[in-house]
C-alpha cells in the first residue's frame, strides 16, 4: 500500500530522556497539529531530525529511541553536532533565512556552510529512498531541505514529489547574490507541485526560474525536460476550532481555578480597568520588528502622551536560535531598549512595557490572548505570521483589534486588520490611536469576517488542498509522460 512520507527539519515530537526512562512527547505547533489529517492513519511516515544530536544520545537508548518514535509514525535521521552547526545554524539560518527575510547584510556565503547543507540534504534524501517505496508521495518542508526534491526525483524519477516553503521566497534582485542559486532553483524543481504561502512569493520563484535557468514557464507551470512542474500559493491557516474553543474554556474558569499568570493578569487590569492591553508575541527575531515595534511605542507616547498610564505594551518573546551571532545582539538591543524606556517612562503606578524572554505554555497563551485589547505585530518580513490568526480566533465575543504589518504574508488574507508598514512610526502611532478609541461594533463587524475567513481556510484545509493537488498534479504527469 502506498503511504505519504513527511519530511522536515524537525520531528513533530520531543524526546525526552530521564531517570524514569524515554519518552516521546507529540509536539503541538502549528504544522504538527496541520498535518494531523495527512499523518495518520499507520498510512505515513514522518522523517526528520530528533532533537538529539549524535553526541547527545546515549547509545544504549539507540534502539529504544526508534522504537519510541516508530510508535508515532516517526522516523529519525541522525545528525553530529558540527552537521547542526553547519546545516541547522549555518546554511539555514545565517545564509538562507536572513536572505529570504530581505536581511542582505546578515546573511554569510560561506562555502563549509554550504557543503554540510549539500551532505545533510542528502542524508534526509537517502532517508527517504531507504524508508519508502515507489509510488509513496513524498512532501518536503520548508528552507532547511530545498535540494531534496532533486535528490530524491534522481534515484526515484517517477516518485510524486511536494514541497512547501513556510518563509517569503524573495526578489530575483535579493535571491540572484546567493553564490548558489541555481543548485537551490534545481534542488526545488525536482517537486512536482511547490507551494507557497502568498501569490508574491510564487511570483518571485518564477522570476528567478525564468531568470537564472532560463526555463519556459507558463502562468504557473515550469517545462522541465518531460516534466512539467507545478507553483501555487497554499496560505498556511490555523487550527480554528482549537483555539476558540480554548478561549470558551477559558472563560468558563472560574476565578480561583484560573492560571496564576491569569491572576496576575486580573489584578492588574482591576487596578487599572481603563488600561488598555496591547499584545505582541514572536519568536525573538530580527525579521519580526520587536526593536523597531518599541521605538515606535515610544514614538506614540511621546506623540500622543495623554495615553501615558492609559496603556501597555505585551512584549512576549519566545527564546530562539540563541548562538547565533545577531540573535544574541538582538536580545541585548531589546534588553536595553526596554530597560530606558521603562526607566524613562514609568511612574509609580505605571509600567510602560512588560517584557517576557520565555516560551509559554498554551493555555497562558490563551490567557495573553483573551486579556488583550490589540495585538500590534510588526514584522518586517514574514512568511505568514500565525499569531495573528490565533489572536483572532480566542475573541469570542469578536472585540479586539488586529494591528498588523503587511509585509507578513498573513496581511494578504486580513484586509479587516488595521495593515500598518512596520517601518513607519507615524502611521503606527495613529493605527495604535485608532486601535485604542475603535468603537465596539466596528471591532465586531471586522473580526466577524475574519473569524469566518479563518474558521473555513483552517490548517487543515490547508494541508488537504496541498495534497490534493498534488495527487491530481501527478496523475496529469502520468497521463502527460505516457501520452
Ligand atoms: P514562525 O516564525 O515561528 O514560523 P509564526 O507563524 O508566528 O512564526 O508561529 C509562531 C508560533 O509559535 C505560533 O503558533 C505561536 O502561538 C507560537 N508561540 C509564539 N510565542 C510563543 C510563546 N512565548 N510560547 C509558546 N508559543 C509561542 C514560520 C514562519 C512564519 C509562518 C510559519 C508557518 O516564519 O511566517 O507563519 O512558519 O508556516
Amino acid at each position: 500500500m502506498s503511504k505519504t512520507i513527511i519530511i522536515s527539519n524537525r520531528l513533530p515530537v520531543q524526546l525526552q530522556i530521564s531517570d524514569g526512562g524515554l519518552t516521546a512527547i507529540p509536539s503541538v505547533g502549528g504544522l504538527a497539529t496541520g498535518m494531523k489529517s495527512v499523518h495518520s492513519g499507520g498510512e505515513s511516515l514522518w522523517i526528520g531530525w530528533s532533537g538529539l544530536t549524535d553526541e547527545e544520545t546515549p547509545p544504549e537508548l539507540e534502539a529504544d529511541i526508534d522504537k519510541a518514535l516508530e510508535q508515532h509514525a516517526c522516523a529519525k535521521v541522525n545528525l553530529t553536532e558540527k552537521e547542526m552547526e553547519g546545516f541547522y545554524f549555518g546554511f539555514s539560518n545565517r545564509t538562507v533565512w536572513p536572505l529570504f527575510h530581505y536581511f542582505l547584510e546578515y546573511s554569510e556565503f560561506e562555502l563549509e556552510f554550504w557543503n554540510t547543507y549539500k551532505a545533510v540534504n542528502q542524508k534526509f534524501a537517502d532517508a527517504i529512498i531507504e524508508k519508502s517505496n515507489e509510488g509513496d508521495t513524498i512532501w518536503v518542508h520548508d528552507y532547511q531541505l530545498m535540494l531534496v526534491p532533486q535528490m530524491v526525483r534522481e534515484k526515484r524519477p517517477n516518485t510524486s514529489i511536494g514541497f512547501f516553503l513556510h518563509i517569503p521566497f524573495p526578489s530575483y534582485e535579493i535571491f540572484r547574490t546567493l553564490p548558489w542559486r541555481e543548485e537551490v532553483l534545481e534542488g526545488l524543481l525536482g517537486s512536482d507541485l511547490i507551494g507557497f504561502h502568498t501569490y508574491d512569493y510564487e511570483r518571485h520563484f518564477l522570476s528567478s526560474v525564468r531568470r537564472l535557468l532560463g526555463l519556459e514557464v507558463s502562468f504557473n507551470d515550469i517545462y522541465l525536460d518531460n516534466r512539467v512542474i507545478k507553483v501555487d500559493s497554499f496560505p498556511m491557516g490555523i487550527d480554528y476550532k482549537k483555539f476558540k474553543d480554548a478561549a470558551i474554556a477559558h472563560e468558563q474558569i472560574t476565578k480561583e481555578n484560573r492560571t496564576d499568570f491569569q491572576k496576575k493578569l486580573d489584578s492588574h487590569k482591576a487596578s487599572a480597568p481603563d488600561t488598555k492591553l496591547i499584545l505582541s508575541i514572536d519568536r525573538l527575531d530580527y525579521s519580526k520588528g520587536i526593536a523597531k515595534r518599541i521605538n515606535a511605542f515610544e514614538y506614540f507616547l511621546n506623540k500622543y502622551p495623554e495615553y501615558k498610564e492609559k496603556v501597555r505594551l505585551i512584549i512576549l518573546a519566545v527564546p530562539s536560535r540563541s548562538n547565533v551571532p545577531q540573535y544574541k545582539l538582538l536580545k541585548k538591543e531589546i534588553d536595553e531598549l526596554v530597560g530606558r524606556i521603562n526607566g524613562e517612562l514609568s511612574s509609580v503606578n505605571w509600567t510602560p512595557i512588560w517584557y517576557f524572554y520565555r516560551s509559554l505554555p498554551f493555555e497562558n497563551l490563551i490567557d495573553l490572548y483573551t486579556s488583550s485589547d490589540i495585538a500590534w505585530l510588526t514584522p518586517l518580513r514574514d512568511g505568514m505570521n500565525l499569531v495573528a490568526k490565533e489572536y483572532v480566533a480566542t475573541r469570542t465575543d469578536k472585540t479586539g483589534v488586529l494591528i498588523l504589518s503587511e509585509m507578513a504574508g498573513s496581511a494578504n488574507e486580513m484586509n479587516e486588520a488595521l495593515l500598518i508598514n512596520p517601518n513607519n512610526f507615524e502611521q503606527q502611532a495613529d493605527t495604535l490611536k485608532r486601535a485604542i478609541t475603535m468603537p465596539k461594533e466596528e471591532q465586531m463587524a471586522r473580526n466577524m469576517f475574519l473569524q469566518n475567513r479563518l474558521e473555513r481556510y483552517n490548517v487543515e484545509v490547508w494541508a488537504n488542498e496541498f495534497m490534493g493537488a498534488l495527487n491530481r498534479k501527478s496523475e496529469d504527469n502520468y497521463t502527460f509522460v505516457s501520452q
